[in-house]
């Protein structure tokens, strides 16, 4: 339903971008041009028509724009998951797109945190069995390690 308000805006002349798209995919037929020429006998009739031709042309529109490869370019944010195991982080290095997820788990029976050295994100201490989630919206790359033990030791990549 996005895909048809995205253009009902514009149907009224076609010249919008998406709607021009889909007038040459239906075969050059614009908003303008639904009632046909063929002879009504009363306005009813004439609205009950544009009205069916409307209906139809939305319908053509909601199912070429949805579709669209616009559509299939919407990013995916993925969740990355690292283990805190035997005070280690598993995998130690990982990259990842801006915008992804990363999830630290502690399975040690200790407390652990991931914390980047430029301190930009931290997990906080982390029980046993305790899951943190950051979003890793700035591209770089981020050393990290843990507050209690800086022996242990990761590093993430952020790309664009
Ligand atoms: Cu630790």
């Amino acid at each position: 339903m996005v895909c048809i308000s995205a253009c009902i805006g514009t149907s009224g002349d076609g010249r919008g971008t998406v709607c021009s798209l889909i007038a040459k995919a239906t075969g050059g037929r614009r908003p303008t041009s639904m009632v046909s020429n063929r002879i009504f006998n009363s306005p009813h009739e004439i609205r009950k028509a544009d009205m069916l031709n409307r209906r139809r042309f939305l319908l053509t529109l909601a199912v070429g724009a949805c579709a669209s490869p616009l559509r299939a370019q919407t990013p995916t944010r993925l969740t990355h998951q690292v283990k805190i195991t035997n005070f280690a982080f598993l995998p130690a290095l990982l990259k990842v797109r801006a915008g992804d997820i990363v999830e630290w788990t502690n399975q040690d029976l200790v407390p652990h945190t991931a914390t980047a050295n430029d301190h930009s994100w931290d997990t906080g201490s982390l029980e046993n069995g305790v899951t943190s989630r950051i979003v890793m919206s700035a591209p770089g790359t981020f050393a990290y390690r843990c507050a209690f033990h800086p022996h242990m030791e990761g590093v993430v990549t952020v790309e664009k």
